[in-house]
């Protein structure tokens, strides 16, 4: 594991420790905790700080928009593990939100997280100038939304079982459901740090294709990944009649698919030379379990 992520990765965890206090209602608090603070990659937030410093940015000013982007995350994992969704028991190796607290719990474990991840973007970002702030929002509310996360998911559900679904299906589901939130973590890293509309742009591109990348190897791990590896049900693509890049492809040619879409991602970060090596480190990661058939592990 690269040492420079690593470090990158105790800050979020410290800075996620801290976003949810508990007050009254406990029980409500308790399941957003459950939720928010379960061991994940911590990989958007990563991508957020990765984002500011290749424009030359002080990362601290990133750590409140990592956060609001894993509570973002961690809420559309809530949600897609529910009866109505995935119907899912294992989440991060840990009983699901729901299978735990109930289902009307996690139902609102999840919308509080999703608003909350606002509060705490504008309420812990002092030292960003208002502008930036409003740019910064918008990108996480876009990518959350109808054209980014639940825009992806309902056209997922849409497309499973369905007759030739294609591979541009495919790429719009996993660009929404997975890319969009990770353009736009490594873009608002790069307006919290300062960076122009151009440099902005091209962390989008990065973030956008990598996301691609990414969903095509997970899809590549439900099929070869045990449980234990996983921490959660494998198989499950297959068994939903998903139409996915193993299920397309097979499993051999997804792999070096997946292993070109990250080389095209990396090259939307030649502008920013050195000052890209988070980023250069996370395409890494990820570019690697796509020579072996694991789980992708940060
Ligand atoms: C966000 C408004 C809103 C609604 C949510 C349920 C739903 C709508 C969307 C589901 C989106 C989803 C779960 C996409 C899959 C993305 C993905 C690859 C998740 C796994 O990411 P990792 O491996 O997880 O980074 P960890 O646990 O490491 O954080």
């Amino acid at each position: 594991m690269d040492a420079f992520i690593q470090e990158r990765g105790r800050l979020i965890e410290e800075a996620l420790s801290r976003v949810l206090i508990p007050v009254e209602p406990r029980p409500l608090y308790e399941a957003m905790r459950y939720a928010l603070l379960s061991p994940g990659k911590r990989l958007r937030p990563l991508l957020c700080l990765g984002g500011c410093e290749a424009v030359g940015g002080e990362i601290a000013n990133a750590i409140p928009a990592a956060c609001a982007i894993e509570m973002v995350h961690a809420m559309s994992l809530v949600h897609d593990d529910l009866p109505a969704l995935d119907n899912d028991e294992l989440r991060r190796g840990q009983p699901t939100c729901h299978r735990k607290f109930g289902e009307a719990l996690a139902i609102l474990a999840g919308d509080a997280l999703l608003a909350h991840a606002f509060t705490v973007m504008v309420e812990a970002s002092h030292n960003i100038e208002p502008k930036r702030l409003v740019w910064a929002i918008a990108e996480l509310a876009e990518a959350a939304g109808p054209k980014g996360i639940a825009g992806g998911q309902v056209q997922d559900i849409l497309s499973a079982g369905a007759s030739a679904i294609g591979q541009e299906t495919v790429d719009f589901i996993h660009k929404h459901k997975t890319g969009r939130l990770m353009a736009a973590s490594a873009a608002i890293g790069g307006i919290v740090g300062g960076g122009n509309a151009e440099e902005v742009s091209r962390l989008k591109e990065f973030g956008l294709e990598l996301g691609l990348a990414f969903q095509i190897l997970d899809d590549v791990a439900d099929v070869t990944c045990s449980q234990e590896e996983l921490g959660k049900t494998p198989g499950k693509d297959a068994k939903a009649g998903k139409a996915t890049y193993p299920a397309l492809f097979g499993v051999e040619a997804s792999k070096s698919l997946a292993r070109e879409i990250i080389q095209r991602a990396v090259q939307s970060l030649e502008i920013f030379g050195s000052k890209a090596g988070t980023l250069h480190a996370i395409a890494g990661v990820i570019a690697k379990t796509a020579q072996v058939s694991g789980r992708l592990r940060i």
